[in-house]
């Protein structure tokens, strides 16, 4: 299998997943001009990354990867366990695909939200608070849990990325303590590391 990514992207999560499930693959390095290429367009007309390449299989989207790769290994037990495990899995993977990701959008990308630079601080501020909102959802989602769903999913490594995007935005985890046990459960995670290692070339970054 091939995945693409970005460094630090929403792409980490299928790349921990890849390598929780001991899956052969290729990790590929993209970046902002490769993902816009006629070559890369044509497998991938979003432009985006994660892209999971299987033969002549082409999978876009976080969710269909996710569940594609954990599907590679059932035994693993990375989409849940029975109906009612699989659709909690897929309930924090919706929730956070579409509603977290998309919070952290204007924080990364405000030119595709905003005409001129004069409301990027205060749009900024609006994103922050969205982000806070759901990390205070999460925090209370794992209390007294290690994993979001209660067993260790595909939905972790996604909400993983989220909180490396946190720091990274200067957003903090400070009053939200089961989020730090789970950042630095997942830090010290062999695969976690060494998936961090492959694409940034150092260490995790820890926030905990
Ligand atoms: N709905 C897509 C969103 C993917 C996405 O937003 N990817 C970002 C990285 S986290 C990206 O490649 N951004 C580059 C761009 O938009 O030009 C998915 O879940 O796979």
């Amino acid at each position: 299998m091939k995945l693409y990514y970005l460094p630090g992207a929403c792409s980490l999560a299928g790349h921990i997943v890849l390598k929780w499930v001991g899956v052969e693959h290729d990790a590929i390095r993209m970046d902002g001009e490769s993902i816009k290429s006629q070559a890369y367009l044509a497998l991938n007309p979003s432009g985006v990354v994660p892209l999971l390449v299987h033969g002549d299989f082409v999978l876009s989207e976080n969710v269909a990867i996710l569940d594609y790769v954990a599907a590679q290994s059932p035994g693993a037990g990375l989409f849940g366990d029975g109906a009612k495990g699989r659709a909690q899995t897929l309930r924090w993977l919706a929730y956070l695909n579409s509603d977290v990701h998309g919070a952290f959008k204007p924080l990364f990308s405000p030119a595709r939200f905003l005409p001129g630079e004069a409301m990027i601080e205060p749009l900024a501020e609006q994103a922050r608070k969205q982000v806070l909102g759901h990390l205070s959802i999460l925090d209370r989602q794992l209390e007294g849990k290690a994993w979001l769903t209660g067993m260790r999913s595909v939905a972790d490594p996604y909400l993983f990325v989220m909180l490396r995007w946190a720091a990274r935005k200067h957003i903090p985890l400070d009053a939200f303590a089961n989020l730090r046990r789970f950042m630095e459960r997942m830090s010290d995670d062999a695969s976690v590391s060494e998936a961090i290692a492959h694409e940034e070339g150092e260490p995790g970054l820890r926030v905990a």
